[in-house]
């Protein structure tokens, strides 16, 4: 898979790539993350980004030219599955989405600023809008970076153990269990029995029927359907 991440901050999306699974991730080889300065598209001089809006209004509006400048070069290099605008009036971003994207070969990730971008962007080059949740962030840099986060753990060969992304919460509407380390006991709290007996089947049942409750207690609305 490869990314294409468009970004007037791109060292606020340094970092999240340069530790742990999503450093991995790149070092076999199994994701590529390329992050664009729009600046670098700016108009004029003073590589201008934005604009007022017309109507007039707060906020500054990111022009649609900058844009188009920086994706028709991408999309003249290879094709894009999708173009994804970050945007708390998405579609909020969900596991099954997640794992839908994850079988996609290229992805342009946008990430909007001030009051957003000109409309005709949304309108013409962008194929999917999506939000992490409902709140509002100052940019769509971090919900870039949870997004990628959420996708490349589930590229095959990418976790250590290819089951453990299964077991996640949500990947059957379920929260996960919970789970236990040595010791044992640590200062006369216990380790559920059941855990230590080694009989996998039991053990099985036991997560389920925990992972149901957790459910019921934390996320009844997970269990409607
Ligand atoms: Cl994708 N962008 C911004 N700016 N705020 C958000 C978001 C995205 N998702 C939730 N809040």
């Amino acid at each position: 898979m490869r990314i294409d991440i468009i970004t007037l901050l791109p060292e606020l999306l340094r970092s999240p790539f340069e530790a742990s699974i999503l450093k991995r991730a790149i070092d076999k080889g199994l994701v590529e993350v390329h992050l664009h300065d729009l600046r670098e598209y700016g108009l004029g001089n003073y590589k201008q980004v934005d604009d007022y809006q017309f109507g007039g209004g707060a906020g500054m509006v990111l022009m649609i030219e900058p844009i188009d400048n920086c994706i028709s070069k991408l999309k003249k290099e290879r094709d894009y599955d999708e173009v994804i605008y970050l945007t708390p009036d998405g579609e909020t971003l969900t596991q099954p989405k997640a794992n839908e994207l994850s079988l996609k070969k290229n992805l342009i990730l946008l990430c909007g600023h001030y009051k957003g971008v000109d409309q005709r962007v949304r309108d013409h080059f962008v194929t999917k809008e999506i939000s992490i949740g409902d709140y509002v962030l100052s940019g769509g840099e971090l919900a870039a970076a949870v997004l990628c986060d959420a996708v490349i753990r589930l590229i095959p060969g990418v976790l250590n153990n290819e089951t453990s992304a299964l077991t996640d919460s949500f990947q059957d509407n379920l929260l996960a269990p919970p789970v236990y380390t040595r010791p044992a006991e640590y200062k006369g709290l216990q380790v559920p029995d059941i855990l230590l007996g080694g009989n996998t089947p039991k053990i099985e049942s036991w997560r389920e029927q925990k992972a149901l409750e957790n459910t019921r207690k934390k996320r009844p609305d997970l269990l409607k359907d």
